[in-house]
């Protein structure tokens, strides 16, 4: 079954792709691992291009946490459920502008704590 779907996925890749097209899908998304634990935030990526992001969040911690993206001009993604303990959830964002983005954990104190780590969105 999942090779049927990889090549059922793989036709309409090709049939769409003419050209440039194809890269420029593929560019326009990208995943970024992110780690918590007390009390800390890891990116495992510096610096993204404009778009959309997954930022595929572990807690390696003994507490829940979650994670929020704040960037310029006042943007602020949703705030994802608690991340317990060995836990994993995905935040898909589209970050649009360029500038330098902060990955903060929005439990009571927790940024105080040292849950804050920052990420570039740069063309
Ligand atoms: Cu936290």
């Amino acid at each position: 079954m999942k090779t049927a779907f990889a090549i059922a996925a793989l036709a309409v890749a090709l049939a769409g792709g003419h050209g440039t097209h194809h890269a420029t899908a593929h560019k326009s998304s990208v995943a970024v691992g992110v780690a918590e634990r007390e009390w800390g935030i890891s990116s495992y990526r510096a610096k993204v291009k404009p778009g959309r992001v997954h930022f595929n969040v572990t807690n390696f911690g003994q507490d829940a946490h979650n994670l929020q993206i704040v960037g310029p001009h006042g943007y602020r993604s949703p705030v994802t459920a608690d991340i317990h303990p060995h836990d994993h959830t995905v935040l898909s964002v589209t970050l649009r502008r360029q500038g330098v983005y902060r990955l903060i954990c929005t439990k009571p104190g927790h940024v105080k704590l040292g849950m804050r780590a920052t990420i570039r969105v740069k063309r």
